[in-house]
C-alpha cells in the first residue's frame, strides 16, 4: 500500500522540478529570516537570485551542528516563536543541547513521513502500535506516535524502559507493531523468551532506528519477536524519525525527496561525489518552516541508490549508515560526544582527578555498556575509600544529568591509563558494527 502515491511515485523529472521550485523559495526564506544563513551566503558572495534550481545547490554554503550551538536556543528558527508549536532537543558537542522547532505544518509533514512508512510496511488503522522510543525532548517517541496516529492506528504511548511492563503491555493490549531502538527490540525479544510469553505476542512488524544496526541483528530480532523488522532513519536537525524509511522491499531507505534533498559529499573536501559513491550525507530541507536547514552536514557516512525500487516509489534510497565522520557515539540510542564527558571532568577539582580518562563502550547481551575510567590524583589515592566513592558518585550524577544516560564511572589508580605518544585514545568502542 502507498499512502501518497502522487508524491511517493512521482516521476523523477517531475520530482526534480518540484525540488527546484521549493529550493528557490526556501533559500529566499532563510536568507530573509535567518541571520546565520544570510551571513554565510554573503560571505560566499551568493544571493538568493543566484539559485535557480537544484543544479545550483552545490553553490550554497554548508551548515553544521556547531551552528545550533552558536545560535542556541532559537537563533536558527525562520518564523516568529508564536508560530512554533513544539521544540525538541538532542545532544550537542558540549554541555549545550541543540534545539529544533516545528510549526503546525512541520508537524503534519513529519506525521505524514512516518505514516508513509507505516503504510508501506503493511500497517493500517486496525493496528495497535506500541511506541517504546523515549518520549520527551528526544524525537523518537513523539515522532513515531504522531505518525501512527496519522495512520489511524491505535497508539500505546509506552516510552522507553520498564521492560517487564513493556512486555506485559504488548501481550495484554495485543500490540501488532513496535517502535523502539533495534538494541532494545532485541532485549525485549530475549526478555519475552525468558518470561515464556513469546507465543502470546501478536506483533507482526517492528520499526527500528536511532542507532546503527546490522543485518545480523535484524535476523535475530525477527527470529526472537516473530516479526518483520524495518529500518527508519532520521536526525533531530532535519525532522527526527522518518527522514528516510524502508519500504516492504527492505532494500534501502527511501528519502522523502519532496521534503529533503540529499547529497553525498567527500567529508574532507566538501566536494559532491558521483552517484553511488560512499561519503557524508548532507540534507537540505525544502518544505520545513520552523527550522529549515541548507546543506546540513549530518556526519553520517552512507551512499544513495537512484535505481528504481520494486515497490514503485521513485524516491532515492539511502543505504544504512556505516559510520560517522565525527566522534559522536550512539549509546543505547542516546547521542554522546566525548567532548561532553571531557567538559564534565574538567569541572571536577584537580585535587581529586587528573585529566586522563578513557571511555569504553561495549555490547553485552545485546545491550550497550558504557564505562568511564578516570585517573584519580595521588592526593585522592592516598585518601580513604569513602572519599573515593563520594567523588565517583558525584561524577556519575553529573554525567547522567549532562548526557541523559548512565555511565559506570571508575576512579582508577594514578598513572594506570596508558599514555599515548600521539593523540590520546580516549574512546574504545568494542561493539562490532
Ligand atoms: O535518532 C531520530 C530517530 C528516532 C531516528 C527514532 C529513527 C528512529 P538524533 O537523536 O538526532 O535523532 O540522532 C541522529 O542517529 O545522525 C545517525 O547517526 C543515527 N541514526 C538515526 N537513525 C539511524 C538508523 C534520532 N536507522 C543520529 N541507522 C543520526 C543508523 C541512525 N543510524
Amino acid at each position: 500500500m502507498i499512502l501518497n502515491p502522487e508524491k511517493e511515485c512521482m516521476p523523477r523529472e517531475e520530482l526534480r522540478k518540484l525540488q527546484s521550485q521549493l529550493l528557490v523559495k526556501q533559500v529566499k526564506r532563510v536568507y530573509e529570516n535567518v541571520e546565520c544563513y544570510r551571513n554565510r551566503m554573503d560571505a560566499a558572495g551568493i544571493k538568493p537570485e543566484d539559485i535557480h534550481g537544484i543544479e545550483d545547490l552545490s553553490k550554497l554554503p554548508f551548515s553544521y551542528k556547531r551552528d545550533l550551538r552558536d545560535y542556541y536556543p532559537y537563533g536558527l528558527f525562520a518564523v516568529p516563536m508564536k508560530d512554533i508549536v513544539r521544540v525538541h532537543a538532542s545532544s550537542g558537542t558540549t554541555g549545550k543541547r541543540i534545539v529544533v522547532g516545528y510549526t503546525r505544518n512541520d508537524l503534519d509533514m513529519w506525521a505524514e513521513c512516518v505514516a508513509r512508512m507505516m503504510t508501506a510496511v503493511g500497517l493500517g488503522a486496525e493496528d495497535i502500535v506500541q511506541v517504546s522510543y523515549g518520549y520527551g525532548l528526544f524525537t523518537g517517541g513523539l515522532g513515531a506516535h504522531q505518525g501512527a496516529e496519522k495512520l489511524g492506528a491505535t497508539v500505546i504511548p509506552m516510552s522507553s524502559g520498564n521492560t517487564a511492563l513493556q512486555i506485559q503491555t504488548m501481550v495484554d493490549f495485543g500490540a501488532t507493531a513496535i517502535c523502539c531502538t533495534p538494541s532494545y527490540a532485541l532485549y525485549l525479544g530475549e526478555e519475552a523468551e525468558r518470561l515464556g510469553v513469546t507465543n502470546q505476542l501478536k506483533l507482526k512488524a517492528g520499526i527500528f532506528g536511532a542507532e546503527p544496526w546490522t543485518e545480523e541483528m535484524r535476523a535475530q530480532i525477527e527470529a526472537k519477536l516473530g516479526i518483520k523488522a524495518y529500518d527508519i532513519y532520521g536526525l533531530s536537525e532535519i525532522l527526527g524519525p522518518g527522514v528516510a524509511c524502508e519500504c516492504e522491499c527492505q532494500a534501502g531507505m527511501h528519502v522523502w525527496e519532496d521534503h529533503f534533498i540529499p547529497e553525498i559529499i567527500d567529508p574532507d573536501t566538501g566536494e559532491v561525489l558521483p552517484e553511488g559513491s560512499t561519503g557524508e550525507l548532507v540534507f537540505t530541507t525544502i518544505t520545513k518552516e520552523g527550522f529549515p536547514v541548507i546543506r546540513y552536514r549530518t556526519r553520517d557516512i552512507c551512499s544513495l541508490n537512484y535505481e528504481p525500487c520494486a515497490c514503485g516509489r521513485t524516491h532515492v534510497r539511502m543505504r544504512k549508515p556505516t559510520g560517522r565522520s565525527d566522534d559522536m557515539l550512539i549509546i543505547r540510542g542516546v547521542n554522546v560526544f566525548p567532548s561532553q564527558i571531557e567538559e564534565v571532568l574538567l569541572n571536577v577539582s584537580h585535587n581529586d582527578i587528573t585529566p586522563n580518562y578513557q571511555i569504553i563502550v561495549d555490547r553485552v547481551n545485546n545491550t550497550d555498556t558504557f564505562d568511564v575510567n578516570v585517573e584519580m590524583s595521588e592526593q585522592l589515592f592516598a585518601d580513604d575509600v569513602k572519599s573515593i566513592e563520594a567523588i565517583e558518585k558525584t561524577i556519575t550524577e553529573k554525567l547522567r544529568s549532562t548526557l541523559g544516560i548512565g555511565a559506570k564511572v571508575h576512579l582508577v589508580n594514578p598513572k594506570s591509563i596508558q599514555r599515548s605518544e600521539g593523540k590520546a585514545k580516549r574512546v574504545i568502542d568494542k561493539r562490532k558494527l
